[in-house]
């Protein structure tokens, strides 16, 4: 059994030595030669970990290698899921195993309909890691993660997952968990990004808690329009405490624009809005998220230019 991993940025990397921990190989998928030219300065992954310091060294590959594939855990940014499934897709084996380890949603759907002779899964993670070039991994939290079948006739676990040393359950329904997730992600992301501050501010001014309350209560209409139960206690207060517990934390989406990336918006509060769309509810408060976003990301490119 061998995972291939597709996205070799902090989680896929993570995954690359959970996977060594665990005694399942792993090749991580490089995007170009530029990106092997780097993981050439050291030819591995310096994994700090409490005060533990480890080295793996998964196989690597670049693009153009042919080789056939029976199992692929994609860790991508989730806008890149699909041309990246697509590159990939003729070495895919019939039956392949893939599991789709990203936040947002949509990603999901388009995987099942491009590959309906795969295995799917998707999951959830709270597990954190950032990289440190060229080659150090800082892993703060191995966290707890979620998987689940997207279809019904894939087993409840992949091949191999069980020996992985982590916090891992299998969940027969795996769609209410992304809302879930996706809900937490439409409060936090795009507001921390906006505001160009740590998940904890949020919680610090009378501004911006009213704002949540207002993208919280949208988000609870679509989700329940979705026939998606969220948490037992109120979206804010879930929100309120995820905000605290990752207080010093800037969040993904605000890390991607401080790095002038492109940013997960449109699978978060874009595929919010898309749901509300359908299902005819107002949501003013995430689509003025969702363009403001937008716009931020274009006066980056623009300022590039
Ligand atoms: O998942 C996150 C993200 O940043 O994408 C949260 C929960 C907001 C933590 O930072």
């Amino acid at each position: 059994m061998h995972w291939y991993i597709l996205g070799a940025g902090a989680i896929g990397r993570l995954w690359a030595c959970l996977f060594d921990q665990g005694s399942v190989g792993s090749t991580l998928l490089l995007r170009n030669t530029a990106a092997l030219a780097r993981w050439q300065l050291s030819n591995r992954i310096e994994w700090h970990e409490s005060d533990l310091i480890r080295h793996c060294t998964p196989d690597v590959e670049t693009p153009d290698s042919k080789g056939p594939i029976r199992h692929l855990l994609v860790t991508t940014k989730a806008y890149d899921t699909l041309t990246a499934l697509q590159a990939i897709q003729p070495r895919l084996l019939p039956g392949c195993e893939i599991v789709l380890l990203q936040n947002g949603m949509g990603q999901q759907q388009a995987a099942l309909e491009l590959l309906p002779e795969c295995n799917i899964w998707a999951a959830t993670t709270t597990a954190g890691a950032w990289c440190e070039p060229p080659d150090r991994l800082h892993c703060i939290s191995r966290g707890e993660t979620l998987i689940g079948p997207l279809s019904a006739s894939t087993p409840a676990l992949p091949s191999g997952w069980s020996r992985l040393p982590i916090s891992l359950s299998d969940c027969t329904d795996i769609v209410p968990v992304l809302w879930r997730k996706l809900a937490i992600n439409c409060a936090i992301n795009p507001l921390t990004a906006i505001e160009h501050c740590r998940n904890g501010a949020l919680l610090d001014s009378p501004r911006r808690m009213a704002l949540l309350q207002e993208v919280c209560h949208e988000v609870e209409q679509v989700a329940k329009a979705a026939g998606m139960t969220l948490f037992e206690i109120p979206l804010l207060q879930q929100v309120e405490a995820v905000a605290h517990a990752t207080g010093d934390n800037l969040s993904s989406m605000l890390q991607d624009i401080r790095h002038g990336r492109q940013t997960e918006i449109e699978q978060i509060t874009g595929f919010l809005c898309r749901q509300a769309h359908e299902f005819g509810i107002e949501t003013p408060y995430n689509s003025a998220l969702l363009q403001q976003v937008r716009a931020l990301t274009m006066a980056r490119e623009s300022q590039d230019d």
